[in-house]
């Protein structure tokens, strides 16, 4: 059919994993070499990431939290190379001497999945230099969480909670274009938890702020693939569960998915906007 109008249907986009450190949870290790994070970092760019996101500390249950000077180490040498060869990154990271000294040395988004909460000067770094940042919903540091891994109604409570946090972002002088909103599957959250949210990432786009959704290879996916025994969970079933969730999240309207895998999720994303374009062109 020939194209007869412009469409307005933006693909959703790829942001790359790349964890500069021994111990995440799905890719730890492989990449903590400046080198070999560098070289990861590229080919995830290759493979159709749009956006390279660099972090230096694991967020996995029970990990002890990195120094400082240890973080700024591992992220911002990365984060140089990276950008001079042209990527976008975001840093995830909470602590806003990082993030301040990777916008510096060419990153473009702040990737707190604190929200802000763990460092009290996050939000005036993202305020001050007017980098976009993610907003993640986010109940505390994984293992002070069971305290507060209770909910009556997930959906509700978890946007009340960014709502709040989206407040004071505004508050200190963040933009509201330069908000994006996350609702954290995984932290402080079970598998029905995560699955509920999934199922109601309409009332997150309703936010009016950018959506990212992070499922990738994470617990609740291989427990879906493999009950008995989630470790058994093979990485490229876990990539095509990974992907669906992208095609569903790219539906719903988020503005990006994160994903160890780009190549699987880059191919469910472009399917959602030619079908979103003929429907357009339909229309
Ligand atoms: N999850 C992880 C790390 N960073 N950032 C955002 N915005 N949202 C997430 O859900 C998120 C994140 C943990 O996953 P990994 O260890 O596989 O990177």
């Amino acid at each position: 059919m020939q194209k007869t109008t412009n469409s307005t249907a933006t693909a959703t986009k790829i942001m790359g994993v790349l964890n500069v450190t021994p111990d995440s949870f799905s890719d730890g290790g492989r990449y903590f070499d400046h080198d070999r994070a560098v070289a990861h970092g590229l080919e995830l760019m290759a493979t159709g990431a749009d956006i390279i996101d660099v972090g230096g500390e694991s967020t996995r249950p029970g990990s002890a939290r990195v120094d400082e000077a240890e973080e700024l180490r591992r992220v911002v040498p990365v984060v140089r190379d990276l950008a001079a060869a042209g990527a976008v990154i975001s840093v995830d990271t909470m602590r806003a001497s990082v993030a301040r000294d990777s916008l510096a040395a060419g990153a473009h988004i702040i990737n707190d999945v604190s929200a802000g909460q763990s460092d009290p000067t996050m939000l005036s770094v993202a305020a001050e230099t007017g980098a976009p940042i993610v907003l993640m919903h986010w109940r505390g540091y994984l293992d002070q969480a069971s305290a507060t891994f209770h909910y009556e109604d997930v959906v509700a409570e978890v946007i009340g909670e960014l709502r709040t946090r989206i407040d004071e972002a505004i508050a200190v002088g963040v933009k509201p274009e330069n908000i994006i909103v996350d609702p954290g599957l995984g932290f402080s959250k079970n598998a029905e938890h995560n699955w509920q949210l999934l199922a109601a990432l309409n009332e997150f786009a309703a936010l009016d702020h950018r959506l990212l959704v992070a499922a990738s290879r994470k617990r609740f996916i291989a427990s879906l693939i493999s009950p008995d025994d989630p470790k058994l969970a093979q990485q490229a079933a876990k990539d095509q569960a990974t992907a669906t969730i992208s095609a569903i999240s790219a539906q719903a309207g988020a503005w990006a998915v994160r994903v160890h895998d780009p190549a699987t999720s880059a191919i469910a994303c472009k399917v959602i906007a030619a079908v979103a374009e003929a429907g357009e062109e339909g229309a």
